[in-house]
C-alpha cells in the first residue's frame, strides 16, 4: 500500500484533528454518484405514511425507530423534519424530502461500492494511522435546498464507539458547500478535548440512550467554515467535534460520508449500527 499525504499533511491532521483535501475526488465520478443517490432515493423511499422523520439536530430522536436501528445493514431513506408542512403532507416530491440515505450503500451498490473502494483511500487511512481500516457506515446527506436542517456539534466516536477509539470520517463534497447552503465547520485541535458523551442500545436494544458524562456543551466558537468544492475531501477524527449549518440556500449541498473503523480494535456490541449479516470490508476493492 502506498503513501498518499505529506508528512506536512499527517502532521496537520494529528494538529488539528480534520485535514481537507481538494480536487481529491474526480467531479465527473461525484456527479455519477450525485445521480446514483437520486435514483436510489426514488426506488427505496417509503411512503410519508410510514416515515421516519429524521430530526438532524438529534441522531437519538429517531432512534427508537426499527427502521433506523436495523439500516445498517440496509439502503434506507430518512426525511428531513422541514419536508412535512403543518397538515403532515410532504412539500416536495419524496425522495426530494429527503434528509440522508444510509447506512450501507458502500457494501450493496455498486456505484457506491466503486466510489468508497480505491488504492488513494486505502493509502490515505494507513498514512494516518488505521493498521487494518473497515467501511463501517455510508451515509449520503442531500442537505436540500431551504429544508435542509443544521447537524448539531458531535464527534463520531460518540456514536461508533471502539476501545481504543479508532473511527474516521471521510466526508466528500458532492455539492460546492459554503457557509450559505450549510457547509460543515470544525473545531481546530477540539479532538483532544476529551469525548464527553456516548450513545449506546438500551437493554431490550429497542432504543438508544446517552451516556453524558460531561454536562458542559462542546465550545460554541472557534469552529471554522470548512467550505468545499465538489471532490473535496475532509478526513475527520472520530473525538472532533464538527457540525453543519441548515441549508437556507437555494442550491442543494449533497455530501457523501464513510465511517470506518480499526479492525485492531474492540467494536462495542451496544453500538446502534450491529452488521449480523454482512461482513465488514476495507478500502481496497475484495
Ligand atoms: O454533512 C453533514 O452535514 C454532516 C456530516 C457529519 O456530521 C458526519 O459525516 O459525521
Amino acid at each position: 500500500m502506498g503513501t498518499f499525504l505529506s508528512p506536512a499533511q499527517i502532521a496537520q491532521y494529528q494538529r488539528d484533528g480534520f485535514l481537507v483535501l481538494p480536487d481529491f475526488a474526480d467531479a465527473g465520478r461525484c456527479l455519477e454518484l450525485r445521480e446514483r443517490a437520486l435514483a436510489l432515493a426514488r426506488e427505496h423511499v417509503p411512503s410519508p405514511q410510514l416515515a421516519t422523520i429524521f430530526t438532524a439536530d438529534g441522531q437519538a430522536l429517531h432512534a427508537s425507530d426499527e427502521y433506523f436501528l436495523t439500516s445498517g445493514e440496509a439502503i434506507r431513506c430518512f426525511f428531513e423534519k422541514d419536508a412535512f408542512d403543518t397538515d403532515g403532507r410532504l412539500r416536495a416530491e419524496a425522495h426530494l424530502c429527503l434528509n440522508k440515505l444510509g447506512h450501507a450503500m458502500h457494501d450493496l451498490d455498486p456505484v457506491f461500492d466503486a466510489f468508497s473502494r480505491t488504492p488513494r483511500l486505502a493509502a490515505l487511512a494507513g498514512d494516518i494511522g488505521m493498521h487494518d481500516a473497515l467501511l463501517l457506515q455510508s451515509m449520503y446527506i442531500f442537505k436540500q435546498a431551504r429544508i435542509g436542517g443544521e447537524v448539531i456539534c458531535h464527534t463520531d466516536h460518540t456514536y461508533l464507539w471502539t476501545e481504543p477509539r479508532s473511527v474516521v470520517g471521510f466526508w466528500f463534497a458532492i455539492d460546492d458547500a459554503t457557509t450559505e447552503n450549510g457547509c460543515m465547520w470544525a473545531l481546530p485541535g477540539g479532538h483532544r478535548i476529551p469525548v464527553k458523551n456516548r450513545s449506546h442500545l438500551n437493554a431490550s436494544r429497542t432504543a438508544t440512550i446517552m451516556d453524558q458524562w460531561d454536562k458542559q456543551p462542546y465550545p460554541g466558537t472557534g469552529l471554522v467554515a470548512l467550505e468545499a468544492r465538489r471532490g473535496t475531501l475532509v478526513l475527520l477524527d472520530g473525538a472532533l467535534p464538527h457540525r453543519s449549518g441548515a441549508n437556507l440556500s437555494d442550491k442543494p449541498r449533497h455530501a457523501y460520508t464513510i465511517h470506518a473503523i480499526d479492525a485492531e480494535a474492540n467494536y462495542l456490541p451496544d453500538n446502534w449500527l450491529q452488521r449480523t449479516t454482512l461482513p465488514l470490508r476495507g478500502f481496497g476493492s475484495c
